[in-house]
């Protein structure tokens, strides 16, 4: 296998929000602010699990636990707590015992690690999953820590979302507050693997490889090209990704492999069954520009919304790639500029006050249920429910003949259509060539905000758009697409970009950045065919026959502003960051042969009967 061992990649250093350094001095932090102590935590069947303490050293009274639950690796020197101005500033003014822990079978952790592990059998009483893991875990903390005030705080991004996620379902009552940031909550509909079912093929292959080549080590896939979407689709079938590297040693590559409909694998990782409720405060944070899982924070809100009669469930959303509130000021993200120092003012006014209220009484939270950075007109808004259920109405927006897109619907015959042709042989890049390993980046965190017209010129993207707008359209809550499209294929994956074009002459106001003509994606998706009717029963597409297809867009929070113009693109290809559909409909995609992948004509119609476009909830104008 063909893997060069390095440290952590750095946008998950970054995300981690500490300073990692090889070797493991158990000492203090260079200015003596923290204790610094490492553990071995015992678990129920004896498993014991890396941990990291950090205790202020000079703490005027007891004070409460934050932990969290990573793969990642744990802090071996400050973790970033003493940097002047850093992420943890406002924290660590108001008082914490910071605690990271290495979940099992990853660096010094004892056991195995599983990726996501499904939550134990309820009916076995020697389970373990990661529920119990954080339950021990914090029982442990809160008898064996010194200067602790017995109550914890459960927090973390992404896979240390997830982790958080998974001790609300049985949380230690020790636990006062939480906060899941960026959890996967699906893994097969919307998450990092696949989303509705169509695989993520740069981030699945490249992930396995990070987490399972090594147990003590994040391991970057050493690719011997620049471009890696040349080296994809060098690679060919998917069934080459073993046959020539993994060797059937990795797990996770094996599970991708062995279950490519929606089974019960994948079912039972995902959060549905489990988690209907919430005793514990969570404040679920996600990003509008989140490359990796911005599905899995609004769906838990979601799931724990049905049941929140004690308002202990809150949504914070801004304008953030994977974790970036965690990551300097949050002013810019690619090109934009967001006008304030959005991750920054969360740190301080949303995230500290959050976990100060719970843990340490303290006055001064004031948080709406739900609060949403608006961009374009670059604003934090508060509503009382998400999606806001007062003040805005679905309308849509029709694809209409001379690539115009109109909320006037269209009129034509049956037939009326836009076409073109999917070569898998040449698919359509998601980002700018040369496409470089997802890890460390820094391209791979951005790409959400890359000028679309580097596609537009390309005869299999289809686009339609509208006039400049003689007034701002804001949207608020959940963007749909609406097709009806036909391939010549029996199988076709079918994307959808809704899109903020700028107006020529536009310049940034403070950064004066030229923007002429961005244009920027809103909101986007991909729906794998053979799904249509059925994600655990695909079935073969008819050729040539119109089909409906409601694509679930996600939710967004966005004001088009006066000038702009509202485009929308449809593709088939979306590569390397979802692996070629063959176009010719197989029983399991990871094993199909280089001969199945074949050109398709593709149809999206655009007719009174079968009218495509993309239903917006527009906010009534102030
Ligand atoms: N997106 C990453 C992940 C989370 C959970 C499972 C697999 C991957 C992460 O950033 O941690």
């Amino acid at each position: 296998m063909r893997i060069l061992l390095v440290g952590l990649p750095l946008a998950l250093l970054s995300l981690l929000g500490v300073a990692l350094r090889a070797g493991s001095e158990n000492k203090s932090s260079r200015d003596e602010a923290f204790i610094r102590q490492e553990v071995m935590i015992p678990t129920r069947d004896g498993v014991r699990l890396q941990t990291a303490i950090f205790t202020p050293r000079h703490a005027a009274g007891p004070l409460p636990i934050l932990l969290t639950r990573t793969p990642y690796g744990v802090p071996e020197n400050d973790g970033g707590l003493t940097k002047p101005g850093g992420i943890f500033e406002e924290l660590v003014a108001d008082g914490y015992i910071f605690v990271w822990q290495n979940l099992r079978g990853r660096f010094k952790s004892e056991g195995e690690f599983v990726m996501n592990r499904s939550p134990r059998n309820a009916n076995d009483p020697h389970g373990i999953d990661e529920t119990t893991d954080a339950w021990d875990t914090v029982d442990w903390l809160v008898k064996n820590v010194k200067n602790n005030n017995g109550r914890a705080g459960i927090w973390g991004i992404s896979y240390s979302g997830w982790t958080t996620a998974m001790a609300l379902i049985d949380p230690h009552p020790a636990v006062k507050a939480a906060s899941e940031q960026a959890s996967p909550a699906d893994m097969f509909l919307g998450d990092d693997f696949h989303h509705n079912g169509a695989f993520r093929l740069s981030y699945g292959f490249e992930y396995a490889a990070l987490l399972e080549s090594s147990k003590e080590e994040n391991t970057h896939f050493q690719f011997d090209k620049c471009d890696t979407y040349e080296w994809y689709l060098s690679l060919g079938a998917l069934s080459n990704a073993n046959a020539k590297y993994f060797h059937g040693k990795l797990p996770t590559w094996n599970d991708f492999v062995n279950h490519p409909n929606y089974d019960d694998f994948w079912q039972k990782q995902a959060f549905e069954p489990y988690l209907h409720h919430t005793r514990v405060p969570n404040l679920n944070v996600a990003g509008w520009y989140d490359q990796e899982d911005f599905y899995g924070p609004m769906r838990i809100y979601e799931m724990l919304e049905k049941t929140d009669r004690e308002h202990l469930n809150y949504v914070v959303v801004g304008p953030w790639n994977h974790g970036g509130w965690m990551h300097n000021s949050g002013r810019e993200l690619g090109p934009i500029d967001f006008g304030s120092e959005t991750a920054k003012w969360f740190r301080a006014k949303v995230q500290a006050p959050w976990f100060a209220h719970w843990l340490h009484d303290k006055a001064g939270f004031d948080e709406p249920e739900a609060l949403t950075f608006q961009t374009g007109s670059n604003t934090w808004k508060r509503y009382n429910a998400w999606p806001p259920t007062e003040g805005v109405r679905e309308q849509k927006l029709y694809f209409r003949e001379g690539h115009k897109l109109s909320f006037d619907a269209p009129g034509g015959s049956g037939e009326a259509a836009d076409t073109y042709v999917s070569d898998p042989a040449d698919p359509v890049p998601y980002r700018q060539r040369p496409v470089t390993p997802t890890y460390p980046g820094p391209e791979w965190p951005v790409w959400l905000l890359q000028d679309q017209r580097f596609v537009d010129h390309r005869p299999d993207v289809l686009g339609w758009e509208t006039e400049p707008l003689a007034t701002s359209v804001s949207i608020a809550g959940d963007v749909k697409a609406d097709l009806f499209t036909s391939t010549s294929g029996t199988d076709s994956d079918w994307i959808v970009k809704l899109i903020d074009v700028y107006p020529e002459d536009y310049v940034q106001p403070v950064s004066h950045a030229h923007l002429g003509g961005y244009e920027l994606i809103v909101s986007d998706e991909v729906f794998r065919g053979r799904f249509r009717e059925s994600f655990e029963h695909p079935e073969a597409l008819i050729p040539n026959h119109p089909a409906h297809f409601r694509i679930d867009l996600h939710t967004m929070n966005h004001s088009f502003e006066r000038g702009h113009k509202i485009m929308v693109q449809v593709q088939s290809t979306w590569f390397p960051l979802i692996d070629r559909n063959p176009q010719k409909f197989v029983p399991n995609i990871f094993e199909a042969a280089d001969s199945d992948y074949i050109p398709a004509t593709q149809k999206v119609y655009r007719s009174r009967e079968l009218p495509s476009g993309v239903i917006l909830p527009v906010e009534n104008q102030q």
